[in-house]
């Protein structure tokens, strides 16, 4: 039987009879829009902005496929129960976690500025997952969620590349999934914090995984599930 694999680095990634699932990390306005928690922390969010097409044509693939798809959102409780005090003081910026910005409360679930962006918004059917730490699996149900499912294999994308995503990423494998990084649907404020982020993933034959363009996982995933 023929072996379909996405050409991935450091080698190819094999692709199981179960299709991976997708998962969109905190693709919400908080982080990508002006006035969110990014911009309050100093950070210039324009370079996030430039990676929607590329997630968005990674996610209609995806939903065309039918593939499990999840996305996150950093978000805390209202009351603040779910956000240590060490973390809401930490960066000593002038709006915290919790503040009102011009988009509400920051990074509080329910507020404007913790929704997805519109051109990524969930579907029926697609699950949106809260979550209060930088990793998917701290304090939520993905884990119950993906083996319910019977998934192994977790396609990453989403912002920012070196802290939300590598956290869920390195949670990801040491639960045992096969995870792959799509390099121009995930960034960072800082360039250089992504290209290291993407080298250190893949360094060691894959320490923690695999890399790949959306083209070559786009490419991949149609010939094997369509
Ligand atoms: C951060 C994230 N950078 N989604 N969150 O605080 O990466």
């Amino acid at each position: 039987m023929k072996a379909f694999t996405i050409d991935a680095k450091p080698y190819p990634y094999l692709l199981p009879d179960q299709a991976p699932a997708l998962v969109i990390i905190d693709m919400q306005r908080d982080f990508v829009e002006p006035g969110g928690f990014g911009a309050a922390l100093g950070n210039d969010v324009a370079p996030l902005l430039a990676i929607v097409p590329a997630v968005r044509r990674l996610l209609e693939t995806c939903r065309r496929l039918g593939l499990t798809i999840i996305h996150t959102r950093e978000a805390h409780r209202a009351d603040l129960a779910d956000c240590p005090p060490a973390k809401r003081a930490r960066g000593g910026c002038k709006l915290r976690i919790g503040d009102v910005g011009p988009m509400g409360r920051l990074l509080i679930d329910g507020e404007a500025g913790n929704a997805i962006i519109p051109e990524l918004r969930p579907l029926p059917g697609e699950i949106e997952l809260a979550k209060p730490g930088k990793g998917a699996f701290y304090a939520t149900a993905l884990h119950e969620l993906l083996q319910a499912r019977g998934i192994s294999h977790l396609l990453f994308a989403g912002v920012t590349t070196e802290v939300c995503v590598q956290t869920s990423m390195r949670e990801a494998n040491d639960r045992g999934y096969e995870c792959l990084l799509v390099e121009d649907a995930t960034e960072s404020y800082f360039p250089e914090f992504k290209r290291a982020t993407l080298a250190m993933l893949t360094a060691q034959g894959g320490i923690v995984g695999w890399t790949a363009t959306s083209a070559q996982v786009i490419t991949a995933l149609e010939a094997r599930y369509e």
